[in-house]
């Protein structure tokens, strides 16, 4: 018998709060140092210091996101979810120093015990639990919902890898797993008391219970636990830490041990991998998926464990009462990629809670928000009936049930149009039927957003037409945004300095203050100010890889910058034509009043993305003749930059003059890197696509570099367009595409970019790169122009910072708060 000595109530509550200030941040720092983590003096790595003063900024954080955590338990508003496979994190210690406000404590606590808070900041591996844009986006809009203290829930995956790590040898991408988590990660925290239960495969069963109704059991499943990660988000200065939730797959503890004898023990064990291997890995894929069977089950594990994750927390206070679920939740979901959460939610409110089919809809219906991400029809994702019919039985059948009544709807409306019928359906009809992922989100959901003006309204014209003609209450626009912590007061400390000197430190949580410096472009002081960091910025740039790239750059160059993920919409082929007839004219001599320029070009390919990776080779092929040619020199470099990701965009955009922003209009969605550049200072080169249309908009017509097609024009030309001609018709492009043509890239690689010269001559390519060869010379010569003139050239940059306010992710999350998810910010006093 075991005898406990028992108080009324456990005390283990309210530790004094602990101290902001360096001393007690540095004893906290040496004391994870040495105790926790077990080194000692001789151990210099940065990797340890870091991990120990992570350890002591998280300790502070815990203590206000209790905190929160209570305050929003008691004022029992509404709340959001934000569903997204990816939260494209980057590195946490210097964000979350910044947000509690204690980064020159910090600092200077480590600069007395000899340690430099930059090096410790550089030892954080990046979280790149995504790929590009919508990842990144998903993380500026925690941080936002944080600073703006709406009590918003992200909801993700803990992959044990993340985005790939690039390398590039002789030119050509190579994958290397990037396994984050190696050396432990100091910012979770392990939730094994929530644990939630996933179902896949088996069969559905009909059941009649006492009351006579038909219930549906889902049986003979195999079972997958989520096991939850918890990361805090902290607020810009407020005091308000938010969570982020993200699942791990775990096998369950009877994980297939009955179907083995005692014999295959150890095999049955091993079988837990197949289990596990659910949130093993990242798809690295920025646009198609092509129907595999492990992503589906990712998607599902997402939606299925946070919706119970929500419900059970729901009736653990309310009980099976669900009549103010509705008013009291929203999930917006980020993109398809966790749509099926629409068909999830019905199947938790009937099979599990009880509901009419009736009432569960109308509560899917009002709590389900939907952003769209792309208008690339091979984006859209589609999954094979058969397939769902293996693994999400149950879910299949509620999809077809939805599907059902929507179709009742429509012909209700439009009776008789079978091929209307036909064309909305959620089920594509064919040899193998799909499951339109897009569809189920429109249908199940009581807002779509397209994340651009432009793109918003390409939506509402193009691919959803049908639905908006029905439905045009639903859609509305939200332009993205970023955080202009990470993106401006982080990543640029100096010019964050000389902004608040100038206007105030309001901008950063209020980024329309940068208006103010609108006066400061016409004086020349300030100019020179600007100039300089600028200039310091460039420096900066410049010895952190100057030695790995093995080019001689020169800060006095024009520093011209495409850093996004590779694909031939975003046109880095484009970008390449140009750099080509720089070099043309150099070696033509044709060099009068010459600007240097420093081009720099990077990101990933999806690695099964063939054309994408032979892009990537070109690069650095064009980059190899030019850089070794001695008659270039200065006056032209060309790099790619391996292994682009968040923490290397903080390092480059705050030296960038030039942002090259050159996609196919109507193809780009929005575009986030174009205002990270902007909100540093970068004049933008750009098309009338996506997010740079509004740029242009804020900062005026002669304060941006525009060029190409517009994306109406787009459209008209693909029906005559005839590259052939284009190419006989100007001397420049002819010269460019006889280079290319005649192999001076490839003089011992023979044929390796005819896939490449191909598409640029076909009438038939999508992206119609020639098309805007001309007006993208002719528009790079007059930025050339205007870099001659420093004085103008600071002018329009120190108004492109000013102009950027709108493209702060907090207002993009005041806009969903007003017109989507209406939820009361968290006080202190309610
Ligand atoms: C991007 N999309 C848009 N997708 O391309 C970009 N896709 O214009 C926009 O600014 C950004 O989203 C934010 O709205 C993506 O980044 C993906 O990464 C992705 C990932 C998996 C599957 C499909």
């Amino acid at each position: 018998k075991v005898f406990r000595i028992s108080h009324p109530k456990p005390d283990i509550t309210l530790l004094p709060m602990l101290g902001m200030d360096k001393e007690h941040i540095t004893h906290d720092f040496k004391h994870y140092y040495s105790h926790r983590l077990g080194r000692d003096e001789h151990c210099r790595s940065p990797e340890y210091a870091y991990k120990a003063i992570s350890l002591a900024i998280s300790d502070r954080m815990v203590e206000r996101w209790k905190r929160t955590y209570n305050l929003q338990r008691n004022q029992d508003g509404k709340n959001a979810f934000y569903l997204s496979m990816e939260f494209l994190l980057g590195r946490r210690l210097s964000n979350a120093v910044m947000n509690l406000g204690v980064d020159n404590e910090v600092a200077k606590g480590l600069y007395d015990l000899g340690l430099v808070m930059e090096e410790l900041v550089d030892a954080e591996p990046d979280a790149g639990l995504g790929n590009g844009g919508l990842g990144r986006l998903a993380a500026c809009f925690i941080d936002s919902c944080a600073t703006l203290n709406l009590p918003v829930t992200g909801y993700g995956l803990r992959y044990e890898y993340g985005m790939f790590i690039q390398e590039i040898v002789n030119g050509e991408q190579v994958e290397k797993p990037d396994h984050w988590l190696r050396n432990g990660n100091v910012w979770e925290i392990e939730r094994p008391e929530y644990i939630t239960r996933i179902k896949f495969g088996g069969r559905t069963e009909t059941h009649i219970d006492e009351n006579g109704h038909k219930r549906i059991c889902w049986v003979d499943t195999r079972d997958v636990l989520a096991m939850p990660y918890d990361t805090p988000v902290p607020g810009y200065k407020n005091d308000t830490v938010n969570t982020l939730r993200l699942w791990k797959a775990m096998a369950t503890e009877d994980f297939n041990l009955q179907e083995f004898n005692a014999g295959d023990y150890a095999e049955a064990v091993a079988q837990k991998n197949t289990a596990e291997n659910i949130t093993m890995v990242l798809y690295p894929n920025d646009a198609n998926e092509n129907g595999k069977v492990l992503r589906l089950q990712q998607q599902y594990l997402l939606a299925s464990a946070s919706l119970q994750d929500v419900l059970a927390h729901w009736v653990g206070r309310h009980g099976r009462d669900f009549s103010k679920f509705a008013e009291k939740n929203c999930f917006q979901l980020n993109d398809t990629h966790p749509s099926i959460a629409v068909a999830e939610l019905m199947r938790l409110l009937v099979d599990i809670y009880g509901l009419s089919w009736k009432n569960a809809w109308q509560i899917t219906l009002q709590t389900m928000a939907y952003t769209n991400h792309t208008l690339l029809p091979e984006a859209l994702e589609k999954w094979s009936v058969p397939l769902m019919r293996q693994l999400l039985p149950r879910l299949l059948d509620i999809i077809f049930a939805i599907n059902a009544d929507f179709m009742a709807e429509v012909s209700a409306r439009w009776p008789g149009d079978k091929p209307r019928q036909a064309r909305m359906s959620i089920i594509e009809e064919g040899s193998v039927q799909y499951v339109r992922m897009a569809y189920l989100a429109i249908i199940g959901s009581f807002s779509v957003n397209g994340v651009a003006a432009l793109h918003s309204d390409l939506l509402k014209q193009g691919l959803f037409q049908d639905f908006y003609a029905l439905w045009p209450e639903k859609f509305n626009n939200k332009t993205n945004g970023v955080t202009p912590r990470r993106w401006l007061a982080g990543c640029n400390p100096e010019l964050a300095k000389l902004i608040t000197s100038t206007i105030g430190d309001g901008w950063i949580t209020d980024l329309s203050h940068l208006a103010k410096l609108k006066p400061y472009a016409d004086d020349p002081a300030f100019r020179a100010q600007w100039r300089q960091i600028k200039q310091f910025n460039k420096q900066k740039l410049i010895d952190l890889k100057q030695q790995e790239l093995q080019i001689d750059i020169d800060a006095d160059a024009m520093f011209d910058v495409q850093v996004k993920r590779i694909h031939e919409y975003k046109r880095q082929v484009l970008n390449i034509l140009h750099v080509i007839h720089l070099y043309d004219r150099i070696k033509r001599g044709d060099t009068q009043n010459w600007v240097a320029r420093c081009v720099l070009i990077g990101g990933k390919a999806a690695p099964g993305y063939a054309m994408a990776k032979r892009i990537i080779k070109l690069i650095n092929n064009v980059a190899n003749v030019i850089n070794n040619d001695v008659q270039v020199g200065k006056q032209l470099k060309l790099a790619f930059l391996p292994n682009y990701r968040a923490s290397a965009m903080e390092k480059i955009c705050p030296g960038t003059d030039l942002s090259e922003q050159i996609s196919t209009a109507g193809k780009e969605a929005s575009g986030t890197g174009n205002m990270k550049f902007m909100m540093n200072g970068a004049l933008t080169i750009g098309t009338l696509d996506g997010a740079n249309i509004e740029i242009r908009d804020e900062v005026g017509a002669e304060n941006f570099f525009l060029f190409g097609l517009t994306a109406a024009e787009v459209e008209a030309t693909h029906a005559h367009y005839n590259p052939r001609r284009l190419i006989q018709q100007d001397s420049d492009l002819q010269r460019v595409m006889h280079l290319l043509e005649c192999g001076h890239f490839n003089q011992f690689e023979p044929g390796i970019f005819d896939d490449i010269l191909a598409s640029l001559k076909s009438p038939q390519d999508p992206w119609l790169t020639l098309a805007d060869f001309r007006g993208y010379i002719d528009t790079q010569k007059r930025v050339e122009q205007l870099w001659r003139d420093p004085e103008q050239w600071t002018r329009m940059s120190i108004l492109n910072t000013a102009a950027s306010g709108k493209f702060s992710s907090d207002r993009t999350i005041a806009e969903y708060n007003r017109d989507i998810w209406k939820l009361a910010p968290i006080t202190a006093d309610s």
